[in-house]
């Protein structure tokens, strides 16, 4: 029963009213999050509760901290620019004891937000407007994070979009083969050698100062933007664990490679993948009507080396935990991470395809034609 998950929990935090009931939000692929009804009055109180995964993050306090850094700059920056912060920027439950982690006796890290009401996080994305919007929502969130000190930030993850370390990792992982999987996937890893130098390229452009680094999001799913359920307009950006510091490229790829794909991330039919080229075109609408002003033309003419570079790198880190025994992805079936490995490899197959076209609309839309 869910309720016994957090019932040792919820009264560690400042959550107002009556405890009402608890479901779960899945669609996460590292954290537990539950939401929470509590009633006070006749108004409903909506929470977010959610534990933290210690295999994927190994200091859950520097994250919160990150978080608390972020929303605060976040909701400044909405007040000076005269708009309503409420609804816009994520809002953290503060402790008991006044912090904003709590601690359970196992040693478990648990965090609390408000939940934003009607708003919808996106798993699927339906309408080129939707799309659009979500490269609206992470281009904003960019935008206002431009003037955010990336000093101030622990990096949560090292490393964690670094594809040159991240292919050696997947080497070792061959290497050791923990779970003794490596002779199922032969064809999988040789997919990645071939594909070696391609992959680091965002890595190499960073080392080389072409392209430089910024305060980004990192994980950029659809479903990470809230989109208000009455306007349709972006609303709120959510799941800021492994806000870093990293490439546009980065988040620009990570949001088409799965908001623009014509199939779920774990579709076992690859016959099904494409890339959306009218989904690809919207989301870049949006983003690059936010990011036009400060990204440089070295970042924006190589927007779709991010979707390249990307869509290969979780199509390994999937392969790479496969090959080690389901380590850090949760995972419903044995098979799980080789289907999604195998799903991200279809759709790198299909974007390699349509390079040429990718490039030439981004170079439309940098000459204000499209
Ligand atoms: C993980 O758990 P979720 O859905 O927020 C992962 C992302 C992957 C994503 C793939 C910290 O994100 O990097 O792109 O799964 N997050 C982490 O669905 O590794
Ligand atoms: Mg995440």
């Amino acid at each position: 029963m869910l309720y016994n998950d957090i019932k040792g929990i919820i009264p560690f935090f400042q959550f107002e009213g009556k405890y009402l009931r608890v479901s779960e939000i899945t669609g996460g692929n590292v954290n537990n999050t539950y939401r929470l009804e509590y009633i006070m009055g006749n108004r409903r109180r909506l929470y977010t509760l959610q534990h933290i995964n210690q295999y994927v993050f190994k200091h859950p306090k520097e994250v919160v901290g990150n978080i608390v850094s972020v929303t605060d700059h976040l909701r400044q920056k909405m007040l000076d620019l005269h708009e309503d912060p409420n609804r816009r920027v994520l809002e953290l439950i503060p402790t008991r004891s006044g912090d904003f982690i709590h601690v359970d006796e196992d040693g478990e890290y648990w965090r609390a937000y408000t939940f934003i009401e009607e708003a919808d996080a996106l798993d699927m994305v339906n309408t080129l407007d939707q799309m659009e919007e979500v490269g609206r929502g992470f281009g904003n969130f960019q935008k206002l994070l431009t003037d955010f000190d990336v000093d101030r930030l622990y990096e949560t993850i090292p490393e964690f979009h670094n594809t040159t370390k991240r292919f050696y990792r997947f080497v070792r992982a061959i290497d050791e083969d923990k779970a003794g999987r490596v002779r199922f996937v032969e064809d999988e890893i040789e997919f990645f050698f071939e594909r070696r130098r391609m992959m680091g390229e965002i890595v190499r452009l960073l080392e080389k100062g072409i392209i430089p680094l910024r305060v980004t999001h990192n994980d950029t799913k659809s479903n990470n933007v809230l989109l208000d359920s009455e306007t349709g307009k972006a609303l709120c950006v959510i799941d800021l664990d492994t806000v870093m510091s990293g490439s546009a490229l980065y988040d620009y790829g990570d949001a088409i490679r799965f908001g623009a794909s014509t199939a779920a991330e774990d579709e076992e039919d690859t016959s099904r993948i494409a890339l959306n080229m009218d989904k690809t075109r919207a989301f870049t609408r949006g983003f690059i009507q936010e990011t036009n002003g400060f990204l440089s033309n070295e970042e924006l003419s190589r927007l779709p080396l991010g979707i390249k570079v990307l869509t290969c790198e979780l199509a390994m880190r999937f392969l790479t935990d496969y090959i080690d025994g389901d380590l850090y992805f949760k995972v419903n079936s044995p098979d799980h991470n080789l289907v999604r490995a195998r799903a991200q490899i279809a759709l790198l197959k299909d974007v390699e395809k349509r390079e040429a076209d990718l490039q030439k609309m981004i170079e439309e839309f940098l000459k204000g034609k499209a």
